[in-house]
Order: C-alpha cells, then structure tokens, then sequence
C-alpha cells in the first residue's frame, strides 16, 4: 500500500482546516482554507468507506490494502491536502480487519467433535450431535473459560448412549481443578466399558483403555490443568497442560453399549469434587500441536 502524498499547500490546509474547523475558517482571508476543509470531508469519507467494507467482509489485509488506496488517492486527488491525511486513516482502518475467522471453540459443523461442552451458566452441548444430556447436582461457578462445571459428591452431567460413541481412536480434552483428593476415585470423563479418564489416590490423573494406563503421579489440588487423553494407532497418550507425559501401547475400544459421563464415572458414582471448563470429546486421534493450542500454549 502506499501512503498518499501530501503537497506543502495541502498540508497548509490541513492545518488550518483541522484546528480551525468548519465554524471559524470563514474569518481566515485564504481561499485554500476554504477548499482543504470541503476536499478534507470527501478524501476522509472515501478512507472510511475503504476500511469500513473490507473489516465487514473479514477479506484481511490484502482488501484492506485496497481500501486504504482508494482512501489515500481520493484524498491526494482532492484539492485540499486535509483529504489525504484522512484518507490514511482508512488505511489505519483497514488493517485492523484481520484474517479468516476462527472456527468457534465447539464448531458443530466439525464432524469428528462428538460432545462440547463450554459450561456457560448450562450443561448444554454444543457439539451439533444428537446427545442426551442430564446434569445432576451441577451448578456453574468461575471457570478457565467464563463459566465452568462445579461438581461434588453426586454431581455427573450424564450422556446417553448412541451409535456416534463407538470409535476406534478418540481425544477427551478438559480443564480440570481437583478440591480434594479421592476415596477411591474420581471420574473426568467416562465412555462406559471404552474408555476412562479418572484421578485416583493423591493426584494420579489416568488415562484407561481396556488395561492399559498412561498416567501422571501428585497432580495438585486446587489448581486449573488442561490435561488430554487421546487414544489412536496403537498408541494411548496422556497430555497435561499441552505436553505428551506418557504414552502406552493400548488396544482400540470395541464397540459396546456404555454410556457416558462427564465429571464422574457411568453410569454413576465416584464423582469430581471440583470443576470441569471447555470439555471436548472427539472421535479422533488429535494432534501433539491441537492439544498444545487447547492448552492456551505458545509454540505448538
Ligand atoms: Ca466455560
Ligand atoms: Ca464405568
């Protein structure tokens, strides 16, 4: 992009167009007053224009290039150089339209995503599947992510079994914070007789398919983890806050007639004693750079 160029006449008129205003140029006794404040309304309105278009388009900085252009030339072609100089502010404009869009955090158009759950006041999910959700004993406290699940003895968000839940590879990602450690255990997410995601003893996060563990010893309480489990070629891999810290070989789920739960095991008991933000649950392998970004990284 280029900057539109201003004339030392222009910018004379700038100068007095801008500080003096439309109010006062009248009592100046220059003609080039008078133009530089009329050509300055139209170059600023074009800028405008330029960056107004291109930001709603969300078309990104090769766009917004063109809108800045057209703001800066309107603003040079006209007569008073005040046109220019607001001709660049669309080019300031411009810029600030961005890329592409992100996908939204639970994309119902992601075939692959089989539950999400964001926790915002409600145990909705919005995956775009057909589920059947019933929360139990769940209410809605401060979370990673606005609101989060909050959870204690009882408490499960249950899910109903269906044809989508058999898989041969899956990823369960969450954001947990533990308040107490277990009896026995406490469920993060369970697929019943698939798979699980538990804490057992004082802060052992488990990753179980079939017999096979991938773990992580004296997690701590009181504290937000990003902690994954994801299950696929063979391989089962257990991430906490977006780095592999185990991984085991393991057997694919088989397919079965479990249901699931989230924030216990299913169809009950051993529940979470704390919360749960920013839940999904895949039928895929993701990747070691997918959980990194979930797990809000740097350099994934
Ligand atoms: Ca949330
Ligand atoms: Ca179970």
């Amino acid at each position: 992009m280029r900057a539109p160029r201003l004339s030392y006449a222009g910018l004379v008129a700038l100068a007095f167009g801008v500080s003096c205003g439309l109010d006062s140029y009248g009592s100046i006794p220059m003609a080039e007053g008078s133009d530089g404040a009329a050509a300055g309304s139209t170059g600023g309105a074009d800028g405008a224009g330029g960056a107004s278009s291109s930001g709603a388009a969300g078309n990104g900085p090769t766009v917004g290039a063109g809108g800045a252009g057209t703001g800066g030339t309107d603003g040079v072609g006209g007569a008073g150089g005040s046109g220019g100089s607001v001709g660049m502010g669309g080019a300031t404009g411009a810029g600030g339209s961005g890329g592409m869009p992100e996908p939204p955090f639970c994309d119902p158009t992601d075939a692959s995503l089989l539950a999400c759950f964001r926790f915002e006041g409600d145990a909705k999910d919005e995956s775009g599947k057909t589920n059947t959700v019933t929360p139990t004993n769940v209410t809605f406290k401060a979370g990673v992510d606005g609101q989060a699940a909050d959870l204690k003895a009882g408490s499960q968000v249950f899910i109903d079994d269906a044809p989508h839940w058999d898989v041969t590879e899956y990823t369960v990602e969450l954001w947990y914070y533990q308040r107490s450690h277990p009896g026995t255990r406490m469920g993060l997410f369970d697929s019943d007789g698939r798979y699980g995601f538990f804490i057992y003893g004082q802060g052992d996060l488990q990753c179980t398919r079939g017999g096979a563990i991938a773990n992580m010893q004296n997690m701590p309480l009181d504290t937000w983890t990003h902690a994954a489990c994801v299950f696929g070629g063979g391989k089962l891999r257990l991430y906490v806050n977006g780095t592999q810290v185990e991984e085991v070989d393991a057997m694919a789920p088989v397919a079965g007639s479990g249901s699931n739960a989230v924030g216990s095991n299913a169809p009950d008991n051993d529940s979470l004693d704390g919360r749960l933000d920013n839940v999904r649950i895949w039928n895929v392998a993701r990747s070691a750079a997918d959980i990194c970004k979930a797990a809000g990284q740097q350099g994934c």
